[in-house]
């Protein structure tokens, strides 16, 4: 008999072909709009796996949910799943945590670049007919290469974003994790400090942290205030690791030259936030992975380690091997 999937993001016709070959698949709306919410609700008590992403799975979601064998999340963080609920319920988390490294990288530099070079505010001065003669200092940004990187977070997206500045820009790079990573020093003439000593000495500072309840605030307005007011921040972990109010006042006061934010607190971001309003501010709407090739190439994994639980296979990608009963 097959069993019963709920899918609560899109998949692409191949993907969802192979879904529906060893399952069957009830496809809901996206499930933060009541109508989702609702029709999940109703599939939940048959639901031996889902598939999907950016909902909050905890202990009352998944009380409705008793024969639930795995959850297969199209994203590498995790942090919106309670995995004390899902070890209680034995139920398998998988995620997926390599495809995305290098676009994800691809992203940081991409904020890194644009917010360094005021790209986003003066293409619209150009788009705006307000391109009258040189740029002059009033317009200059600032230089990426030979800069000081320094890097929260040394796991697959800091080193890849570790070797686009070492290698690509002639950056020396500092970075800040729980221990260091002497194979991290070697390939990228990286060196391990404390968060302080980087905030201090980085012109440009990269979050890659995932959210924890150690890291959720990790940057609030001391470790703001150690930074030079010439450094940029850019932010690819996700939003509550940094004091969103403190890092506006230090924008807004001139004690940090810039932010690109790709993560905020709240998302979508408040239309009416000051991080909006600000030219010093590159936002995107998370966009880490967001590409054609690496979302398809998550969806693949998802896929996989779903099908692979639901026939009582270790998924490769497995979050909580201790629910795994295999
Ligand atoms: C998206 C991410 O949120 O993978 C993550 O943790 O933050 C991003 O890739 C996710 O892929 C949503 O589909």
């Amino acid at each position: 008999m097959k069993k019963n999937v709920v899918l609560y993001k899109a998949l692409s016709a191949p993907l969802m072909a192979k879904l529906a070959a060893e399952t069957d698949v009830t496809s809901i709306p996206d499930p933060t709009s009541a109508e989702g919410l609702a029709r999940l609700r109703d599939a939940l008590p048959h639901a031996h796996g889902l598939l999907g992403a950016s909902l909050r799975i905890d202990e009352p979601l998944l009380a409705l949910a008793p024969q639930l064998q795995v959850v297969a999340s199209v994203s590498v963080g995790v942090d919106k799943y309670d995995v004390a609920a899902f070890d209680r319920h034995g139920v398998l988390l998988t995620n997926t945590p390599d495809v995305l490294t290098e676009t994800t990288a691809d992203t940081g530099f991409a904020l890194l670049m644009a917010t360094a070079r005021r790209v986003v505010e003066l293409a619209g001065l150009v788009r705006h007919g307000q391109w009258h003669g040189s740029i002059g200092p009033a317009q200059f940004g600032t230089d990426v290469h030979g800069k000081t990187l320094g890097i929260v977070g040394m796991g697959r997206i800091g080193q890849a974003l570790a070797q686009r500045g070492h290698f690509g820009f002639g950056m020396p790079v500092l970075y800040h994790s729980h221990r260091a990573k002497p194979s991290v020093d070697e390939r990228f003439g990286a060196r391990h400090c404390a968060l302080h000593a980087l905030l201090r000495d980085a012109d440009f500072v990269c979050l890659t942290v995932p959210l924890t309840a150690e890291t959720k605030g990790l940057i609030g307005a001391h470790e703001l205030s150690l930074m030079k007011p010439s450094a940029i921040l850019v932010n690819i972990a996700r939003g509550p690791v940094v004091d969103e109010a403190a890092l506006i006042d230090a924008l807004q006061n001139g004690r940090l030259r810039g932010a690109g934010l790709d993560v905020f607190s709240q998302e979508p971001v408040a239309t009416d936030s000051p991080l909006l309003r600000l030219d010093n501010v590159v936002p995107t709407p998370h966009i880490g992975s967001a590409t054609q090739e690496t979302r398809e190439a998550m969806a693949a994994c998802a896929v996989e380690n779903l099908l692979a639980a639901l026939r009582a296979e270790r998924p490769k990608d497995l979050v909580n091997p201790q629910a795994w009963r295999g």
